[in-house]
């Protein structure tokens, strides 16, 4: 496959812009290859500066669960450009998304606006401080929030209860209020909530997770974080940047049936426009400024493009419930395959799926938290994505991220995925 265009621009790049990449993942670097540089998508398809077109499982990471340039969304950018690209004062589209994720996910009584992820999760987290005048914040190992400094924290060790920074540039001081718990691990919560009692502001969980690759909530995990949390009078944040929209038009608090105190959105919520957004029980969401003292604030939060992105993505979804049927048995297909592959090869495969979220383990498994991941080969990974490449397969550069399925994947686009899968 000839990629000279995009190792020419990976050079010239790199002087510019620190690993030629605007976030690290997309270097490659966890699978040892020359990034490639898009130069267009459609539907399932993208296509890199050399004329390489591929079946994209990475999907942007999440927002493009409707396939790239879909019509309907891109005619309505086009025509909302022509009337200007952003006016820094309120519009009738913010209050319309609004609408669609209280009417989606109905514990969202009041949200805000933002622009990425990081920005929902950063802000979602000092209003609970702020209601609940409390300082420490539990998150769990493996899970990934964005890039805010109290949350880029590795678990310290055994003895340590609070976390230390996973970053350089990052005071100690400031991840001293951050807990670190373990995913599908009521004990390390009961044991941390039981020692610091009244002082927690928040759990923030990702209600199925999805950055230390696919790991799914085990049975009552989930209800007895709702309940821990009611027993401390501690709120329950849910980070569905990723499942919110995706799981399920109700995001995981409806597929589970376990309501948060507050939900953080993003990905699809914006439609592949930089557009994201917390919100919650009312009460608490009033203690924003310009009504309560928790400020927040931004230049381009709910500007009139990404709102109409994201307006036209939710309508498109809410008006079809079947994609989502569609979605998980494509992506059940998908499942199937890497079992076939683990049969025929003898690798150990383990696979977590949930709706049109995967990932394949190279790992014996169970993989059920951070340290049962980590244990994957992550060296047969990175064969593995290069095989699905040559053979024109665009999935996560790295073992430790999801697969995402879109509507465009056509029954056929699966059946060619799953030949390439299994070799
Ligand atoms: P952003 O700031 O990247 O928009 O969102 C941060 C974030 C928050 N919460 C969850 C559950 C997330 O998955 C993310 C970001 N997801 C990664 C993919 N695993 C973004 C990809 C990247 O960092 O380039």
């Amino acid at each position: 496959m000839n990629t000279s265009r995009s190792k020419e621009l990976f050079e010239k790049s790199r002087r510019r812009i620190p690993g030629g990449v605007n976030s690290p993942v997309r270097a490659f670097g966890s699978v040892g290859r020359t990034p490639l540089f898009i130069d267009h998508a459609k539907g399932s398809r993208i296509t890199d500066v050399d004329g390489n077109t591929f079946l994209d499982y990475v999907c942007s990471w999440g927002p493009g669960i409707l396939g790239h340039a879909h019509p309907t969304v891109i005619e309505a950018v086009r025509k909302a450009c022509m009337d200007g690209l952003t006016y820094g004062a309120p519009t009738e589209k913010e209050w319309k998304l609004a609408e669609l994720i209280h009417e989606a996910m109905g514990s969202v009584e009041k949200v805000r606006l933002v622009s990425s992820g990081t920005e929902a999760v950063m802000s979602a987290i000092r209003v609970a401080r702020g209601y609940t005048g409390r300082d420490l914040i539990l998150k769990f190992k493996g899970n990934y929030h964005g890039h805010s400094d109290g949350l880029l924290v590795k678990a310290g060790s055994a003895a340590l209860t609070t976390a230390v920074p996973d970053s350089s540039g990052v005071p100690a001081s400031y991840t001293q209020n951050t807990l670190v718990a373990l995913y599908n691990n009521p004990d390390s919560v009961e044991e941390l909530m039981e020692k610091y009692q009244n002082q927690v502001a928040a759990i923030i969980v990702e209600p199925v997770a999805a950055n230390m690759g696919v790991v799914l909530p085990e049975k009552g995990f989930l209800e007895f974080l709702r309940e821990i949390t009611v027993r401390y009078d501690t709120l329950l944040i849910f980070d569905e940047v990723i499942t919110g929209f995706r799981l399920g038009y109700g995001g995981a608090q409806e597929y589970f049936h376990v309501t948060p105190d507050l939900t953080t959105l993003g990905k699809i919520v914006g439609g592949g426009m930089p557009m994201a957004a917390y919100g919650g029980r009312a009460d608490i969401m009033d203690q924003v400024s310009p009504v309560g003292s928790v400020y927040q604030a931004g230049t381009l939060s709910g500007n009139p493009i990404a709102t109409t992105a994201g307006i036209v993505t939710l309508d498109i979804l809410k008006a079809h419930p079947e994609y989502y049927g569609e979605l998980e048995r494509k992506t059940k297909r998908l499942a199937a395959a890497f079992e076939e592959r683990s049969k025929k090869t003898g690798e150990a495969i383990w696979v977590n799926q949930i709706g049109s979220l995967l990932s394949a383990f190279f790992a014996p498994g169970p993989v059920r938290d951070y340290d049962s991941a980590a244990n994957s080969d992550t060296k047969a990974y990175g064969e593995y994505f290069g095989r699905m490449l040559e053979q024109g397969i665009y999935v996560a550069p790295s073992q430790f991220e999801a697969m995402f399925v879109s509507v465009a994947h056509t029954d056929e686009e699966i059946e060619e995925t799953c030949r390439a899968i299994c070799g």
